[in-house]
């Protein structure tokens, strides 16, 4: 990822929806409340849950956490894992029903503004003890297969 917020954490995950709907990422139109930010409630009508996060374990399916890729003092970041894959279907099944991963529909998203950045109230997404500057969308895009 390059231009991201520097120095700080990105959490990333897959987006989706459990019942198989063919998630997209989000556009302006999404912005409900006007406040022109799109934030991580708005998402869920186009994107559904969160599913899966592209973190330092992604078999655990553990969210709220600080285990994802920190950018740079230039924005810029990489990451890359090998997944167990079978321990991954799994904790998938456990959470939504089904193995199947189903990555033709699903969208990845990025996230994270700087903690001093000012943002209106009416800017939601607190999830456990992360703020809405946490998981602020900065990015999204549909997975392809390669
Ligand atoms: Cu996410």
């Amino acid at each position: 990822m390059f231009d991201t917020p520097k120095n700080i954490e990105h959490w990333e995950h897959f987006h989706g929806f459990p019942d198989g709907k063919e998630a997209n990422v989000p556009t302006m139109a999404q912005d409900k409340n006007h406040d022109g930010f799109i934030d991580l409630p708005e998402t869920e009508e186009v994107s559904g849950t969160t599913m899966v996060p592209l973190d330092d374990a992604p078999q655990d399916m553990n969210i709220p956490h600080d285990g994802y890729p920190v950018a740079d003092e230039n924005g810029h970041y990489e990451y890359e894992i090998d997944i167990p894959l079978e321990k991954l279907q799994a904790k998938f099944k456990d959470a939504f029903g089904t193995e199947d991963l189903q990555l033709d529909k699903r969208v990845v998203y990025v996230h994270g503004v700087p903690k001093d950045l000012e943002l209106p109230d009416t800017v939601g997404g607190c999830v456990m003890s992360y703020d809405a500057h946490t998981t602020l969308p900065i990015a999204a895009g549909k997975i392809e297969e390669a």
